[in-house]
């Protein structure tokens, strides 16, 4: 089961990041009119108190609020309680910042639009303890599309695409931080170094399936890794060997809406149904054979 917390955070994170100062500024001013709505100071204080009091040097000082350094998961506010202290209830939607353009917009595993992220949390959040509130999480970014069925022969061919994918992504961080370091670790340039001087691997370009293939087959060695990397970056919510749905959704959510297979792949490779992926039937799914899995069985390799 999912921790609805780290779900949430996750999922938001793997939004588009475009415009996110500016909902940052729009959560800022709405959280700072609604401290002042909820401030004991309010009703207490003198005209004029309430935005600021003198310090015991003559300095102005603004009165801090205590929301500010209060942290509530996605789909919560802050708010002072009846007893005077800080919790976190659910966010009413309505009150969410509004989009500012169509990026904002994300589509709910219930095929419906929500203006922005947080209106689709604060759903969540007030459906808490129901089967739909449970069901429903961020499924792509964007407005809901028709996303057409994924065909047999396309979930087939999907795992030899997204494998070689893989591949490309980490060759191209490999490149990336040949001129400005930080984006692999040592050990991970290590690895990724031999596949990238390898002479015989096959360049990124739109291939026919079939070539994907024949050099799955002929450069298998070279396809372990990046699939091994790749469960490794999303493994961190917890470090488990287990993928929540909260944890794939940096992967799911952007390819979603490219690549029509991609739910379904993901669904099918939880082959117990338990709702996690494990770091088994993760491999078991991109092809990778178990004695080699066995043979580099110490995990904390790749997440180094
Ligand atoms: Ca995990
Ligand atoms: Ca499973």
């Amino acid at each position: 089961m999912p921790v609805q917390g780290e779900e949430e955070e996750e999922e938001e994170k793997s939004k588009n990041d475009s415009n996110v100062q500016g909902r940052k500024k729009q959560r800022k001013q709405k959280k700072n009119q609604r401290s002042r709505k909820h401030s004991p100071q309010k009703d207490e204080a003198q005209p004029g108190a309430e935005q600021s009091q003198k310090s015991l040097f003559g300095f102005a000082c603004f009165a801090a609020d205590p929301c500010d350094s209060f942290r509530c998961k996605r789909g919560k506010t802050c708010k002072l309680n009846e007893d005077n202290k800080l919790g976190c209830v659910c966010q009413v939607p309505s009150e969410c910042p509004a989009s500012l353009n169509e990026l904002d917009h994300v589509c709910g595993t219930d095929n419906k639009t929500y203006d922005t992220s947080c209106e689709l949390f604060a759903t969540k959040c007030n459906l808490e303890g129901s089967k739909k509130g449970h069901r429903l999480h961020l499924d792509y970014t964007g407005p809901c599309k028709l996303i057409p069925p994924c065909q047999d022969t396309e979930l087939i061919q999907f795992p030899l695409r997204m494998r070689d994918w893989l591949k490309n992504v980490l060759l191209q961080l490999y490149e990336h931080d040949t001129t400005s370091p930080g984006f692999l670790t040592s050990k991970q340039r290590f690895r990724v170094k031999k596949i990238f001087e390898s002479e015989r691997r096959l360049h990124a370009g739109d291939h026919p399936v079939e070539l994907l293939e024949q050099d799955f087959e002929k450069n298998y060695n070279m396809y372990i890794y990046p699939v091994h990397w790749q469960f490794a970056q999303l493994d961190q919510h917890p470090s488990d060997r287990q993928l929540s749905h909260s944890e794939l959704a940096p992967l799911r959510v952007p390819l979603v809406p490219m690549e029509h297979c991609t739910s379904l792949f993901f669904q099918e490779c939880d082959s117990d149904k338990d709702k996690q992926v494990s770091f088994k039937e993760w491999t078991s799914c991109f092809g990778i054979k178990e004695g080699l899995i066995n043979k580099m069985t110490n995990y904390m390799k790749f997440q180094t």
